[in-house]
């Protein structure tokens, strides 16, 4: 029997793989042997369409060839040297994954960062979960969700915004739900634009319209200040910038913010007087919140409500972010962002850099003092033809991005493409010069730390296929060829994972007591110091990381969406998950019993709005933003409110005919956390006759 994490959503759930099948681990503290489908199929995919070796083409119309590893990182190395000269270190982006383990994710900052001299690292968790990462930063001087999954089972609220949770991170909800049945007094709250199966299992759900997530924060901030329903002592003692906030949401009242989000004052004040009321508060929010072109504002709305209140620092209460890919926790613990170093440092930080310096043995200023680019920025990089060498490892862009016209185009531009991936084919591979196969879940050791800060050893019991190796090695011998020997030396991911850890001892995300042989035996939260001994939640001392030790309240006001509907474009597309694909598909969509539960893509719509384009159950419609088009056939559902649609992200061109969602959206990004609007953008229909 042989330990280890799901690969999918950051619920991080252990398991238990015995006899090549797998299941829950009921001594793993997060999921208590609890899974879902995703869990459940997942060796059914994990041996189909396997990329095997190495492959090479001289140019994108060419066919690809298999190569042997020498030949492949030959060929690596001379270009990274060549495009180190023509291009300078920013004309290397290395585009990684939450999907990475902390150990591929540290030895690739080590490698770009330090060796290189490029920061420009980015991971798809600027997607994802940036918009959290600077949200906490601002509001608690440091990155890192305060909560742990037993708050689920301890609180008298959850207010649930921009989740679904039910089919998203379907175990946390499970433990909510749990609670409700043992404590029939506690509530559930949906903020969704749609009706979800999350908000379908609610007590009060909030149909808002999409962007509007500030004015209802503000809203309910509003009346618990009429109300007087404050924690003056928490306020005073703990937090700073409450005048300014105040003065912000005296413009929320009531009937605005109704009128705004499009609900009624009713059912504002309900939610207000939950707030106002329950013991215990604990805010649960995913992509509805983060995925937006003011993201970072939207958390700090939702934080600003915990500080109004007192709601944190305790059982059952405070905000917490649900992380998306299994280790975007670990991704950020480790500098996985063009802003960041390993340790929750930063690279705008001239100390921070120093000490990351010092720890890699090499020379001070190294570490270029700019931050690199996001993942938009490497795309715009290649369309000026600044960037010369593209990596893309653990993620399928050629579907995730926004905007794909303009991405594939810039991707066409790209004078040398690499792909690292399990899978073969992907999108994104028709786009590569040269293809790396890597070792996938159960074919590699190493760490992943879920949502609740908990550290899991995941462990390899297969041997990889053909020649597909680890995503750490892979970087690690290019660093030894490259001239760095020294700074690459480790022989397993043990090695790897003690030298990391030294540079998380004394930061917030502290796991200097932990190693793979502690790991073996079973999770542990951070933080973990080394020799001591933490609380479970952070800021139980009501302390906060900011200079002053205070929180501090965001006065932001609410923008909107960056591209509201209009005559031309008159309706907001929304986009997202289903219960049983993971993303782009490339397991799921390798899985019968996940095919069968979601055969093709569809758009939701409301009865109104299809009666008008004269539309009825299954038709197609065309979908058209000032980007591109798509087709979907129609799903009629009154639970939409009228002018919104969704459609699923999950179909590339590899699994249906012209079915993306990211051919509609756009690229706007929120200017703090630097993550794409792709919950929203202004569409116009179409009924395709006959169709
Ligand atoms: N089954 C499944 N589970 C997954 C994944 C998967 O691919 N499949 N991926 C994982 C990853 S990486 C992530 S990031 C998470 C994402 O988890 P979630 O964020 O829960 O999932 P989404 O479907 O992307 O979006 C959530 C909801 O946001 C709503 N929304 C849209 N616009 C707004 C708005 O303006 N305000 C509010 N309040 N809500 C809005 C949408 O209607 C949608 O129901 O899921 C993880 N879990
Ligand atoms: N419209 C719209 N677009 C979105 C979103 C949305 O809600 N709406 N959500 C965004 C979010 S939150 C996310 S997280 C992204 C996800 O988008 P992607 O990251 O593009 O999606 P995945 O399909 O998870 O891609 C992971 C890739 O890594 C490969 N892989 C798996 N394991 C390994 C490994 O160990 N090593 C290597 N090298 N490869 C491996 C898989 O085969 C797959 O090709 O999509 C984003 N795009
Ligand atoms: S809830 Fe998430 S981590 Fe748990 S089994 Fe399902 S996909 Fe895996
Ligand atoms: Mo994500």
């Amino acid at each position: 029997m042989v330990r280890t994490l799901c690969p999918y959503c950051g619920v991080g759930c252990g398991l238990e793989v015995v006899e090549g099948r797998v299941r829950g681990d009921r001594a793993h503290p997060s999921n208590q042997g609890m899974v879902c489908v995703k869990g459940a199929t997942l060796m059914e995919a994990i041996d189909r369409d396997r990329l095997h070796t190495p492959m090479a083409r001289a140019r994108l119309d060419a066919p690809f060839r298999p190569i042997s590893w020498e030949t492949a990182l030959g060929m690596l190395v001379d270009r990274l040297r060549t495009t180190l000269a023509e291009y300078g270190p920013e004309g290397i982006c290395l585009y990684g994954s939450g999907q990475f383990l902390t150990e591929d994710y540290y030895v690739a900052q080590k490698l770009m960062k330090g060796c290189l001299g490029s920061n420009s690292f980015d991971a798809n968790s600027r997607l994802c979960m940036s918009s959290s990462v600077s949200g906490y930063v601002q509001s608690f001087g440091a990155d890192g969700p305060p909560c742990t999954y037993d708050d689920l089972e301890a609180t008298d609220c959850a207010f649930v915004i921009g989740a679904n949770a039910a089919e998203c991170h379907p175990i946390v909800f499970n433990r909510l739900l749990r609670q409700r049945r043992a404590n029939p007094a506690m509530r559930i709250v949906v903020v969704d634009p749609r009706p979800t199966e999350t908000a379908r299992q609610a007590d009060l759900h909030l149909p808002i319209r999409p962007g509007t997530d500030i004015d209802l924060a503000h809203g309910i901030a509003h009346l618990l200040l009429r109300w007087d329903r404050l924690d003056r002592r928490f306020l005073e003692a703990h937090t700073s910038g409450f005048e300014a906030f105040a003065a912000t949401v005296a413009h929320y009242p009531p009937e605005t913010v109704a009128r705004r989000c499009g609900i009624t004052v009713d059912a504002l004040e309900a939610v207000a007087r939950l707030w106002a009321e329950s013991g215990r508060v604990l805010t649960l929010w995913s992509m509805g919140i983060n995925q937006s072109s003011e993201g970072t504002a939207k958390v700090r709305a939702l934080i600003n409500l915990h500080l109004l209140t007192g709601q944190i620092g305790k059982p059952g209460a405070g905000p917490f972010s649900l992380t998306g890919q299994p280790n975007a926790m670990g991704g950020r613990e480790a500098g996985g962002l063009s802003h960041l170093l390993p340790g929750y440092r930063f690279i705008a930080d001239a100390g921070h850099r120093a000490q990351v310096e010092a720890h890699w043995g090499l020379a001070p200023g190294s570490i270029a003092p700019q931050r690199g680019r996001t993942v938009w920025e490497m795309i715009e990089g290649l369309e000026a033809g600044e960037v010369g060498l593209f990596w893309v490892a653990a993620t399928n862009p050629a579907v995730s991005l926004p905007d794909l016209e303009r991405v594939r185009a810039a991707l066409l531009r790209s004078p040398f493409t690499v792909v690292q991936d399990a899978y073969y084919p992907t999108e994104t591979a028709e786009f590569a010069h040269l293809l790396l196969p890597a070792a996938q879940w159960g074919e590699k050791t190493g760490t992943m730390t879920n949502s609740e800060r908990m550290v899991t050893l995941c462990q390899a019991f297969r041997d990889p296929p053909g020649e597909a190796r680890p995503d750490w090695q892979i970087f690690a011998e290019v660093g030894r060829r490259l001239g760095f020997a020294a700074q690459f030396p480790w022989g397993s991911a043990a090695e790897v994972f003690d030298e990391y850890k030294a540079l998380t001892g004394g930061r917030p995300c502290d796991m200097s007591g932990l190693d793979h042989a502690l790991l073996a035996a079973g999770p542990r939260r951070w933080p973990s110091p080394a020799g001591g001994e933490a609380d479970a939640r952070l800021y139980t001392d009501l302390r906060f990381a900011t200079p002053d030790g205070r929180a501090r309240f965001a006065a932001c006001h609410s923008r909107g969406l960056a591209e509201p509907p209009d005559d031309g474009y008159p309706f907001v597309l929304t986009t997202g998950r289903l219960y049983g694909h993971w993303h782009t598909q490339t397991r799921t969509g390798r899985i019968e019993k996940i095919r069968k539960l979601h055969p093709h893509p569809f758009i939701e719509i409301h009865p109104r709005d299809a009666a008008k384009l004269d539309l009825s159950e299954g038709e197609a419609v065309e979908v058209r933003s000032r980007r591109g088009v798509a087709r979907f056939p129609a799903r009629i559902t009154a639970g939409i409110a009228p002018g919104v649609l969704f459609v699923p992200m999950h179909w590339g061109s590899l699994w249906a005919e012209n079915a993306e969602a990211n051919a509609l959206t756009h690229p706007i990004a929120c200017p703090d956390s630097g993550e794409p609007e792709l919950k929203a953008c202004a569409v116009a229909l179409r009924r395709v006759s006959g169709a």
